[in-house]
């Protein structure tokens, strides 16, 4: 039975549809420098809020017209919701999807109960990835949401909390290999501090160190290939989060010795939290090797929390596409929607709506990105303002034939500093917007 009887299939139309419920700039296989846009966007859909968001907020109850779920959690409710969820996926043209292992499944009265509902659950999600040939982008395991992970996972001051991670992480590892995902994702959930009076901060990142590379360890002992993705938040739910931005999981990954096998899995909301764009994470994540994968969504620049809105601004996903392409576009990475739809939008359509947004957001983005790459304009001016590294002390400087005794001597004898050239700032910005509108 269909959850979703009066939409079918989305279809690409073109940007002149006025159909609202047809992509007008993601054509799956329309060619961009020679790759197809699904393959450079690799979209995927985030089962946990398009599943299993209702719309509850501090201030209200659930508000989500949600017709297939019975609201119960038995195992047949979360079965048929894997059906409901492929439905989405096929209608959506999504090629991806990514789950947390509570989403999927309900916790039983014990560990081991817990595990035989995520296998049942695991079961249906196979049959569903045969038959419509849609894949796991990544997976995870949710070591925030109950009351035993308090105090945090991998850093908690209880033990206990430390091996029961351990063990939930291994099953959702395997599960992920069973599924054939890429990537398995670590989000820090409340892997940080409140107060530093009650805190060894040493003791406690030296503790999620050790629970990666058991992580990484047993990936390989199990022949897991999928990349490891750390993704960064600095706040919510803890004051401090280790996983603050890429500078500080990078810097945490070098120290720990994770640096091969873990890679970042950046979110755009996270990083306007962390007071940074997400070009900037993701330039950063790049320049350092790190670049992995995306959490695609939008925060509001008016609310200082996690609001996970969906993305249609267009700048944003064209300079996000152009550091991306960059980089060389993702290896196993992809563009993953970890975002919902506001409680007031409580009808299954609006589900279309957001995502169709997202998909042509990025579809646009991805298209001006790949124009702006093809003049190579704005390339050309950033490299001018550099040329002084081209030749001359710039290019011994770079070889490492210089140092601060010859650099004194060079200046010493030049007096002054070469006159320096604009920034022009506002000129990028403009030829920028020549991109955009034309
Ligand atoms: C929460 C995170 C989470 C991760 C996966 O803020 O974005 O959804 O992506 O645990
Ligand atoms: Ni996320
Ligand atoms: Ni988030």
């Amino acid at each position: 039975m269909s959850a979703f009887p009066e939409i079918s299939k989305i279809k690409y139309e073109g940007p002149d549809s006025k159909n609202n419920l047809a992509f007008r700039h993601y054509n799956e296989n329309e060619l961009v420098e020679g790759k197809s846009m699904r393959e450079h966007l690799n979209f995927a859909c985030a089962f946990w809020h398009t599943m299993r968001m209702n719309g509850t907020d501090p201030f209200g109850s659930a508000t989500m017209y949600r017709p297939w779920d019975d609201g119960s959690d038995s195992v047949e409710n979360a079965q048929n919701r894997v059906r409901v969820f492929f439905e989405f996926l096929e209608k959506m043209s999504f090629p991806f999807y990514c789950f947390h292992d509570r989403d999927i499944a309900p916790e039983g009265a014990t560990f081991k109960e817990t595990c035989a509902n995520l296998d049942a659950v695991v079961k249906v999600f196979k049959e569903e990835q045969d038959r419509t040939g849609i894949n796991l982008l990544w997976g995870t395991a949710n070591l925030f949401g109950n009351p035993r992970f308090m105090h945090g996972a991998a850093t908690s001051s209880n033990a206990d909390a430390f091996a029961y991670a351990a063990a939930q992480v291994k099953k959702a590892l395997e599960v992920t290999m069973e599924l054939g995902g890429r990537g398995y994702t670590f989000w820090g959930g409340r892997e940080g501090y409140q107060s530093f009076l009650n805190t060894d901060m040493k003791r406690e990142l030296d503790h999620l160190a050790a629970f990666m590379h058991m992580a990484v360890d047993y990936a390989k002992e199990i022949g897991f290939k999928g990349q490891f993705y750390f993704e960064p938040k600095p706040k919510e739910p803890t004051k401090h989060q280790y996983d603050f931005d890429c500078a500080a999981c990078i810097n945490f990954l070098r120290t720990y010795g994770l640096a091969d096998d873990v890679k970042m899995n950046i979110e755009t909301n996270h990083a306007t939290l962390a007071g940074h764009t997400v070009e900037h994470e993701l330039d950063y994540a790049g320049s350092q090797g790190f670049l992995g994968s995306v959490d695609a969504n939008a925060g509001d620049m008016l609310l200082g929390w996690d609001t996970d809105q969906f993305p249609t601004d267009v700048y944003m996903t064209t300079k996000m596409m152009y550091i991306i392409m960059k980089y060389g576009g993702f290896k196993t990475g992809g563009l993953n929607f970890d975002a919902k739809v506001r409680r007031e939008s409580f009808e299954p359509i609006d589900l279309f709506y957001a995502h169709i947004g997202g998909m042509d957001a990025f579809a646009k983005g991805l298209k001006i990105a790949a124009k702006l790459r093809a003049s190579g304009e704005l390339k050309e001016m950033t490299t001018n303002r550099y040329a002084s590294w081209n030749s001359g002390i710039g290019a011994r400087i770079e070889a490492g034939k210089e140092d601060f005794k010859s650099l004194f001597d060079y200046i010493t004898e030049k007096g002054e500093i070469e006159a320096n050239i604009s920034g022009r700032q506002e000129l990028f910005e403009n030829v920028l917007n020549r991109y955009m509108f034309d």
